[in-house]
């Protein structure tokens, strides 16, 4: 009775208050899920080695929002990893990251003033640091599933992380992770086709990364063009994020959540979106069943086909936006 899985609840930094399942052992409640495959979140204590401490207190009850609480980050971390399983197992029935039941775990308070999140394989863990000064933690929803999506595309496509083929795997970090925002769909996050957008990492409020027109950000790609693949993963990621959003929402000015998105396009191209669910499931099966590790922005648009036409058929509506929307980006026209 007192042993064993429990409801809990957090107040973090960037989800507000939310439900958490936790393990009750004795008289410690600890923040670890015994429902999705054990996923647990520790403090590195500002360490940069080591797997850190579990975080464990006496009653259940985690965080309070400041992020001068120690346990604030750890609740947006241990909440992004089970909004991120869910969103897999509900959205395509993967089971993990590696789709084998097993749980990744969360390490937050990584180094000092660490302004950078990452997924790591060979711990098979989330890292967050605490961002500039410490006091901005990176642990924002659409961050915490764009790096555990990087797992998902290492267990599947694997997709190298250079030239075209690392901005195709940094757009589907992009892609999942704001589809982890949309599927939590919390009060205080509301969700956007934006990257980052309340971590403030540029310090003047503006978000990392804008799917809808990514060279908003400065950096970005919006279409393909030869040399694409030697920018940044990061920049070179927005033909891809483009591609995503144009699919999903269609071409020019739309309004979702109370965000404003204007999304142009190459080639004086229309595009009507189909929605994000069938967005969502033409990515997930190009990745899984036709990316490779070398996929290129050309192979892209053929693996996203394929995986339309095996989703809604030869001829479908469906397939013949992928097209569309590619053709908005400038790829295979
Ligand atoms: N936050 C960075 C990213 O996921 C870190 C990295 O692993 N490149 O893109
Ligand atoms: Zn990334």
């Amino acid at each position: 009775q007192n042993e064993g899985i429990k409801t809990g609840t957090g107040t973090g930094v960037f989800v507000g208050s939310v439900p958490l399942t936790t393990t009750q052992s004795g008289s410690s409640f600890q923040l670890k899920d015994g429902t999705r495959g054990g996923q647990y979140t520790t403090d590195m204590g500002n360490r940069t080695t080591g797997n850190g401490t579990l975080f464990s207190r006496s009653t259940d009850t985690w965080g309070n929002g400041s992020a001068s609480n120690r346990e604030s980050a750890a609740v947006d971390a241990q909440y992004g990893a089970a909004a991120t399983w869910d969103f897999y197992k509900n959205t395509f029935g993967r089971s993990g990251i590696r789709n084998d039941g097993a749980g990744a775990f969360s390490r937050v308070h990584y180094d000092t003033g660490y302004v950078n999140a990452f997924w790591d394989d060979g711990c098979f863990c989330m890292t967050y640091g605490d961002g500039d000064g410490d006091t901005h933690p990176l642990t924002e929803l659409d961050v915490a599933g764009h790096e555990m999506s990087h797992g998902v595309t290492s267990a599947t496509a694997n997709l190298n992380y250079s030239g075209e083929s690392g901005g195709l795997n940094e757009a589907t970090s992009d892609i999942f992770g704001n589809a982890v925002e949309f599927y939590a769909n919390l009060p205080k996050d509301n969700p956007d086709y934006l990257v980052g957008e309340l971590i403030d990492i540029n310090g003047n409020g503006t978000p990392l990364r804008y799917m809808d027109k990514p060279s908003k950000d400065g950096r970005s790609a919006d279409s393909w063009y030869s040399g694409v693949g030697n920018l940044d993963v990061h920049y070179s990621s927005g033909v891809a994020n483009h591609f995503f959003y144009l699919l999903a929402e269609g071409s020019g000015a739309k309004v979702i959540n109370g965000v404003s998105y204007n999304s142009p396009t190459a080639n004086n191209v229309t595009v009507t979106g189909i929605g994000r669910d069938k967005a969502l499931q033409i990515w997930y099966k190009a990745l899984t069943s036709y990316m490779t590790s070398t996929t290129n922005y050309a192979q892209a648009r053929t693996a996203t086909e394929n995986a339309a036409t095996a989703l809604y058929g030869a001829g479908s509506p469906e397939l013949i936006a992928v097209g569309t929307a590619w053709a908005g980006v400038n790829v295979g026209t």
